[in-house]
Order: C-alpha cells, then sequence, then structure tokens
C-alpha cells in the first residue's frame, strides 16, 4: 500500500512539473488585429477573443515594439465580445509588433500565457517570441485546496447519503457526527487554501463558489455539532406528485437532511468551477456533477460504512453478523450503481477532453487519467470482493467483520490517493483544447505525435504549424520538417514548403499552396538526425477565399475556362500591396497552364491594366499572380482576359 501511494505520488508529481509544455485553459482564439496580421493604418486597440471567459483583474495584454517599449495603455478590460478582452493603444508609427498576453479563466482562475506578432506598413513580420502558448504548472497550494475540497464534498454529501438511504438505523450517531464535522472542516479548509492560491487575482465569480463552498462546510460541521435533534417521524418522500413511503426510511431527520442538502450544495461548487463550466457546455456540467455525486455516495459511503457500521458493531452471534450483512448488502447494491455512474460519467468526460488514446501516457493530463483509473479498478476488485465473498458470509451468519475493515480501510486509502489524481488531473489543461486554427488534428505516427494547425480555412495564403512530440517531450530540431500538398479533385501538381522551428516542437510554414477550395492532401516529413523520414497524410478541407466565414466569390467564366479569383490580404487595404491570383481550370477540371492573362481595372480612380506572371515552381500549375502596388478605397471592376479567348469581370472591394 505504502509502496503503490509512493510510486503514485511520483508519477502525479512529474506529470506536474512537465505540464508546463502542455496547452492553455483559457486559449487565444481569434484576436483584432489577426495574429501575423499586415494592417495599412495604427489600430487604436487590440482585442483577443479566448475559449473561456477570462477575467480583467487577472489579464493583461502587452503591445511591445521589436525594441521591447511598451505602447499600450495598460487599461485591459472586458471587450464587449464573448469571451473577449481589449486594451487600448498609444498612436504607434509603423513597424512590427509583439502582443504579449495573459489571460485568468474567470471561471476556475487557472492562467495561461501567450503572443502573436503584426504589423503596421510594409516592414518585415517580426519574429513572435520563442514560447508557445502556456500554462505554468498547478501550484501546490491548489492541488492541495482541491485534494481537501474533493475530500471533504465525498466525505461529507457520501456520509450523508450514507446514513439517510444506506442504513437509517444502526449507525453510531457520535460517529456519524465526527464524520460530517471532519468533512465540513476538510470543505472550509480547502476553500481557504484555493481562495489563498488564487490571491488578489481572485476572479470574482471564482471567490463567490469557494464562499458559497466554504459556508456548506460551515453548515455541515455546525449541524453535526450542534445537539442532536431527536425529531424522528414517518417520512413520507414527495415524488412526482404522488406520495410514497419508503419502507426502510422510515425517519425523518431534519439534521442529515441538512448535512445532504450541504453537501450537494458543495458538490455543486466543484461543477460550476469545473472545465466543463469553463467550456461552456450543459452536457459536460451535467456529467460532471453526476461524476461528483457518484463519486461521493461511493468513496465517502465506504467510509461511513467502515466508520458508523463495521467498527461501531459486532458480529459475534450469528443475528449480528446477519445484521451487519444486510447492511453490508444494502451498500454493495448502491455502490454498484455509484460506480456504474461514476465510470459511465467519467469516461464520457474523459472522451471530450482527450484527443487521442496516447494522451494516456503521453500528456500530463492523461498520466493522472491513467493513475485514476487503475486506482477504481483496484477499489472495484476490493470492492467485489466484498460483496460476492465476505457480504454473502456475513448474511449466512458467518463473521466476517475483521475481514470488511481490513479491505473498506485499503478502500479508502486507494480512496485518497484518487482524490490526490483527481486534484492534479483538475489543476491540468486537458489536451482537447478549442483551438485558434481552422483545422487541428493529431496523428500518431512511428511514436511521434504530429499536429497538424492551418490557421485559416480558406483557399489562399496560409500558415501551416506541425507541432512534434515524442512522448511527454517536444522534438526539436529535426533536421528538415516539409510539407507536401496535393489536391484531390484535380491535378494540381505537388507543391512543396519546408517549415522552420518557430518554438521548442512547433515548426510553421507559411504560403498559399491550397489555392483552390476543395480537398487537399497534406503529406507531412519529418527528418530527424540518423532515422528514418517520418510521414503521415493530413487531409484537410479549405474552403472559399478568405475564410469559411465570408461567402465565396463565384468562380468566373472566361471563354472555355472557369477562373478561380481570390486576393491576399482577403480583405485589401486603401493604398497597400495586394496579390490577385487567378486559378485557371480547364473543362476537364484540370489546371491550364501557358496562357496569357491580362487584367484591366475599372474603380474610384484610374488604374493601368496589367499581365500575369505564371510561376509554377512557387504558386504551382494554372496559378495566375497580378502584382498590384495598391488601389483607391472602394468597389473595382477586374476584367480578366485570357489571351483572346474570352473575358469575365471580378468584383474587388478595398477598404479604408
Ligand atoms: C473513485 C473514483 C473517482 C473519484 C474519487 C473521482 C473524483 C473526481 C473529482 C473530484 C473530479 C473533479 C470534479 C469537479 O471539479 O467538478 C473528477 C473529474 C473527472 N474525472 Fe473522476 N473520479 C473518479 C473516477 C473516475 C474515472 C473512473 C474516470 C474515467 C474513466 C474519471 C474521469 C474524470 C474526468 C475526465 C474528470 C474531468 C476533469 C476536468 O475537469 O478536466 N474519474 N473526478
Ligand atoms: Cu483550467
Amino acid at each position: 500500500m505504502r509502496r503503490l501511494a509512493v510510486i503514485v505520488a511520483c508519477v502525479l508529481g512529474g506529470a506536474v512539473l512537465l505540464s508546463g509544455a502542455a496547452e492553455a485553459h483559457a486559449n487565444y482564439v481569434r484576436s483584432n488585429p489577426a495574429s501575423d496580421a499586415r494592417l495599412v493604418k495604427a489600430p487604436a486597440e487590440i482585442r483577443i477573443e479566448f475559449s473561456e471567459p477570462p477575467d480583467p483583474k487577472g489579464s493583461d495584454i502587452q503591445v511591445l515594439d521589436t525594441n521591447g517599449v511598451r505602447h499600450d495603455k495598460r487599461d485591459v478590460g472586458l471587450s464587449g465580445d464573448p469571451n473577449g478582452l481589449r486594451v487600448s493603444l498609444n498612436p504607434i508609427p509603423d513597424g512590427g509588433y509583439v502582443v504579449a498576453w495573459t489571460a485568468t479563466s474567470a471561471v476556475d482562475g487557472h492562467t495561461t500565457r501567450g503572443n502573436f506578432v503584426f504589423v503596421i506598413g510594409n516592414g518585415p513580420i517580426p519574429r513572435p517570441p520563442d514560447v508557445a502558448e502556456a500554462a505554468p504548472p498547478p501550484a501546490l497550494l491548489e492541488i492541495g485546496g482541491r485534494v481537501l475540497s474533493y475530500a471533504g464534498i465525498a466525505l461529507g454529501l457520501g456520509t450523508a447519503f450514507f446514513v439517510l438511504f444506506v442504513a437509517p438505523a444502526g449507525v453510531d450517531p457520535r460517529r456519524e457526527s465526527w464524520l460530517l464535522s471532519i468533512a465540513g472542516v476538510l470543505i472550509v479548509a480547502g476553500s481557504v487554501a484555493l481562495v489563498a492560491d488564487q490571491g488578489p487575482k481572485l476572479p470574482p465569480r471564482l471567490g463567490i463558489m469557494l464562499a458559497v463552498r466554504a459556508f456548506a462546510g460551515l453548515v455541515l460541521a455546525a449541524v453535526s455539532i450542534t445537539p442532536r435533534l431527536a425529531m424522528t417521524r414517518p417520512v413520507a418522500a414527495i415524488a412526482g406528485g404522488g406520495v410514497m413511503t419508503i419502507g426502510p426510511l422510515a425517519t425523518f431527520r431534519p439534521r442529515r437532511m441538512i448535512a445532504l442538502a450541504a453537501g450537494l450544495t458543495a458538490a455543486m461548487t466543484a461543477t460550476l468551477v469545473s472545465h466543463a463550466t469553463a467550456l461552456g457546455s450543459l452536457k459536460s456540467m451535467a456529467l460532471d456533477f453526476v461524476h461528483v455525486l457518484s463519486v461521493s455516495v461511493w468513496t465517502g459511503g465506504v467510509v461511513a460504512l467502515l466508520s458508523c457500521v463495521l467498527l461501531a458493531r459486532r458480529d459475534e452471534t450469528a443475528e449480528d453478523a446477519r445484521v451487519l450483512g444486510a447492511t453490508v448488502w444494502r451498500f454493495s447494491v448502491t455502490a454498484m450503481i455509484a460506480t456504474a455512474l461514476l465510470i459511465t460519467a467519467g469516461a464520457l468526460q474523459a472522451f471530450d477532453r482527450l484527443v487521442l488514446i496516447n494522451d494516456l501516457y503521453e500528456t500530463p493530463y492523461g498520466i493522472a487519467l491513467a493513475v485514476k483509473i487503475a486506482l477504481v479498478l483496484v477499489a472495484l476488485a476490493i470492492g467485489a470482493f466484498n460483496l460476492l465473498r465476505w457480504g454473502p458470509r456475513l448474511r449466512a451468519g458467518i463473521r466476517a467483520r475483521t475481514a470488511l475493515v481490513r479491505d473498506t480501510m485499503a478502500e479508502t486509502g486507494i480512496f485518497i490517493v484518487i482524490i490526490v489524481a483527481a486534484s492534479v488531473l483538475t489543476a491540468l489543461a486537458p489536451p482537447a483544447q478549442p483551438s485558434a486554427s481552422a483545422f487541428d488534428q493529431t496523428q500518431h505516427v512511428s511514436g511521434l505525435r504530429l499536429e497538424m494547425l492551418v490557421a485559416s480555412g480558406g483557399a489562399g495564403p496560409n500558415t501551416y504549424v506541425l507541432r512534434v512530440h515524442q512522448g511527454l517531450a517536444p522534438v526539436t530540431g529535426a533536421e528538415k520538417v516539409a510539407l507536401r500538398f496535393t489536391m484531390v479533385e484535380h491535378d494540381m501538381g505537388q507543391q512543396e514548403l519546408v517549415a522552420t522551428e518557430r518554438a521548442a516542437g512547433e515548426y510553421v510554414a507559411q504560403g498559399s499552396p491550397t489555392a483552390m477550395y476543395g480537398t487537399w492532401k497534406i503529406q507531412t516529413i519529418v527528418r530527424l538526425a540518423g532515422k528514418e523520414d517520418v510521414s503521415t497524410i493530413f487531409t484537410v478541407p479549405v474552403g472559399a477565399p478568405g475564410g469559411p466565414s465570408s461567402t465565396p466569390a463565384p468562380p468566373l467564366t472566361i471563354g472555355p475556362y472557369t477562373a478561380i479569383v481570390f486576393t491576399d490580404p482577403a480583405a485589401p487595404q486603401a493604398g497597400a500591396p495586394i496579390t490577385l491570383f487567378a486559378l485557371l481550370v480547364g473543362t476537364d477540371g484540370n489546371p491550364v497552364i501557358g496562357k496569357k492573362l491580362h487584367a484591366t481595372f475599372s474603380g474610384p480612380a484610374s488604374q493601368g491594366p496589367l499581365d500575369a506572371s505564371e510561376d509554377r515552381a512557387a504558386f504551382g500549375p494554372g496559378r495566375y499572380r497580378f502584382d498590384i502596388a495598391g488601389l483607391e478605397a472602394g468597389t473595382w471592376k477586374v476584367t480578366l482576359a485570357v489571351g483572346n479567348e474570352g473575358t469575365g469581370t471580378y468584383s474587388l472591394v478595398v477598404s479604408r
């Protein structure tokens, strides 16, 4: 037992230490200006949207120029967007800027950091600092606060449930009071520890929840030390409008009901500050609440059975043994239902939080979960033994109390370790995180974990990020990371981009190989020194130009050809350079090469005609490109001619 505890402690401790590399809790989802944006004019403010509601008090947005000088007005506040923050800017000159953000979740108080860059004018885009989005590992105080809270909730709720519904008579009242007071004290201490861990950045919402939890703990402790209310009267439980009398619950004890209500309230505060709530999913919240309730009924119930029944009673006579056996049987049935519920709810939650089954050993969160699952199996085995061996013996009038005491003590020990694992688990960021990328998929190939992120879902210029991990560690210094693009629907040839390492294990490539909307295959090739290339294929749907949210420009018909036209940037701005791409497709669906394209412009000002250059090496076959120095704001008609085979007109909106 002790050896097991040491092993588990080491594993969980290691998971916590390594969690700096884990993904975040409140993640960057989008911003204005966007990440890597090129602007014509300085923005007046920066807005960032996160995957969870942030709390401005513990959050920060710093806007730094390339010399590290700060240009924001230090007035971070809610932006009015869902989950958004904003900061105002002083007037800033052209140049590159880094936006470094810190976000504290208003729900669970977890903090995450990250950064992105943008540029004003024609200068180069600055390199973002080499730190991937990260959450600092949880503090020991947080884990401690969670352990105390969860242990208190399980003990309080489980004991109240046990004495009300499993063994209303025949429990030792002094021991019952003791357990409830211990539970109350644990809950209060846990809440205080969690408030202390947050310190001055404590988000108000979290503060209220922890205050409610502490109050419920005080009620639990108080109700169990008040002189026993000797009020017992027949109970009529009102269910669904009908009145039904539940035989064994023939006594109604307000004290126990108050304890149950306090336990339920404390359990509810757990769900209301959980990741399920932070993610804003009602289904997830319901699963979490069922999980907390069933976990408490089982684990707290075992402790109540041990302390208030098994240790308090005797089984010397066959009659005593039979009475004890009846209680044990009732608890076994309760525990079976509770474990079925807790495993179902836990497993369903786990499926939502994990990306791959490999997460169970390759992410700190997954390791904490795996520890939990393994220990639950051990506890279940002990429970099954009680159910199938000692229980029946008692019911047959044979002594078995000592064996049951020993087994339930072992179970209690395992539960304590499980609660530590659950505390580590909930303090860490789950592997499955809402992503800022339009495409985010993870594959496991030859021992490597490859996560492909494609920033925009639209055709045209894009950023492709490949995260490479082996086990828990990022794979740095790969000799080569290449991405090869081919299209499924048409033969567009193959294009290769070579990615460079931007942060540890994070390889980035930019370009516009996925020029046409449809289905693309991205073959990733990772070359590590002295190893065979690791290669896999991601299938990426590419939407209309400008992203899935913008309405696609309808394809132009030009003589016998179809042209798909888009610009870089997708939303052109007055005075800034614009690249206009035209992808020419023949009646057979394949790109058409070697044509002469000519563009004439009519719009708010005059603009001379342009000829396209077809650069197959850089842009792929059938892709023609016009470089426009800049246009005035307004709506332009661009007439494209293919030789003298035909013309088509494209409408181009340039914003101020
Ligand atoms: C005796 C057994 C168990 C105990 C005492 C236990 C305890 C807990 C507690 C206290 C929480 C936190 C709930 C909250 O803060 O709202 C939790 C969450 C969770 N548990 Fe369990 N659990 C047990 C078994 C399991 C099992 C068997 C699984 C998986 C099959 C599981 C999966 C999860 C998951 C995925 C979460 C959500 C974590 C998050 O918020 O990111 N648990 N558990
Ligand atoms: Cu969190």
